[in-house]
């Protein structure tokens, strides 16, 4: 399967979701009028843009079609195609990884789908012949070490662990002079989700960021928030959370192929304005896309 396909198969849901409702829009309208403009806005928060991205998506619209002076509804559906592009361009979509060794710092809450990510991503990297060092930040549970091996053991990539509980910045400190002996080129760093609360989240979060500025200070370093794309509206809360917490720098949203609501992607690079730089399909390792916009948006809409 080609990788358009793969987006497309990914997004089936939202697609038929949005077929089902944007395509009556766009074909039950011979002229752009105001009711169209509301059905329009309508569809797209039911896609899960939100409302405030999907007002601001319609009023981009409403200005384009006086301003090219459009006519048909089917002129204006490719005018919100370019439009949700725009929204989607908020920076650079691939990741920085200029230095040997960079670092990604992966976080989120449990569940979402991180240490999955780190797996598909060690994947990738190796498969292009990167050496990848994973680091075992979740000391929570003695099973997320055991889980983010595995992922190590199919991607050929090393790994960094200690015992449940230990400290994690710990971990990442041994990580970080591993990863330096052995010439690793990116550092991948696991964390833990659940913590007993916000402030002892935030903590951790800072005495990792801290190690890995003194250690490699001159290095690239990605902080990748991972959102389950199943949870909506409720994703973009904890977002703007971590964002204040730990100065996120990209997004991988995951789980799209088991939602109807694909357009959470749209709402969290706008609302946030943080790229999106990979998306989840599935479970398996070549499951994670990285992120281009126009292809996502034509396999959406
Ligand atoms: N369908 C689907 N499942 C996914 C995707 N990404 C992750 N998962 C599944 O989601 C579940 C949780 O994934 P993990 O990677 O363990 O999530 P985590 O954020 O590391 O969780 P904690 O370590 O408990 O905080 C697993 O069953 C994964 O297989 C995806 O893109 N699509
Ligand atoms: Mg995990």
């Amino acid at each position: 399967m080609g990788f358009f396909e793969k987006i497309r198969a990914g997004l089936t849901k939202t697609r038929d979701a949005l077929s089902n409702t944007l395509g009556g829009v766009f074909s039950g309208f011979s002229e752009i009028d105001e009711e169209f403009y509301e059905e329009l806005e309508e569809c797209l928060i039911l896609a899960d843009l939100g409302v405030e991205t999907a007002v601001k998506a319609a009023q981009l619209l409403r200005k384009r079609v006086k301003e090219q002076h459009l006519k048909s509804a089917e002129e204006a559906k490719s005018a919100l195609k370019d439009i949700l592009v725009e929204m989607l361009e908020v920076g650079d979509s691939a990741l920085n990884l200029q230095t040997k060794p960079s670092v990604i710092l992966v976080i989120g809450v449990n569940g979402v789908g991180k240490t999955t990510t780190i797996g598909k991503i060690a994947t990738r990297l190796t498969g292009e012949g990167k050496r990848v060092l994973l680091v075992a930040g979740d000391t929570f549970r003695a099973a997320a070490a055991d889980q983010l091996e595995i992922w190590a053991q199919r991607s050929g990539a090393a790994i960094v662990r200690q015992n449940e509980g230990a400290d994690p910045a710990s971990v990442v400190f041994d990580g970080i002079q591993s990863a330096k002996a052995k010439g690793a080129d990116v550092i991948l760093i696991d964390t833990a989700g659940r913590l007993h609360n916000k402030q002892n989240l935030m903590n951790e979060l800072g005495k990792i960021s801290r190690i890995v500025n003194r250690e490699l200070p001159q290095a690239s370093k990605e902080v990748l928030l991972v959102l389950d794309g199943t949870t909506g509206q409720n994703g973009l809360i904890q977002a703007r959370e971590f964002k204040q917490i730990a100065g996120v720098t990209a997004v991988a949203l995951t789980k799209l192929d088991g939602t109807a609501k694909g357009g959470i992607v749209i709402a969290v690079a706008d609302s946030l304005q943080i790229p999106v730089k990979f998306i989840g399909v599935g479970e398996k390792a070549e499951d994670l896309m990285p992120f281009a916009a126009r292809e996502f948006v034509e396999a959406l809409l």
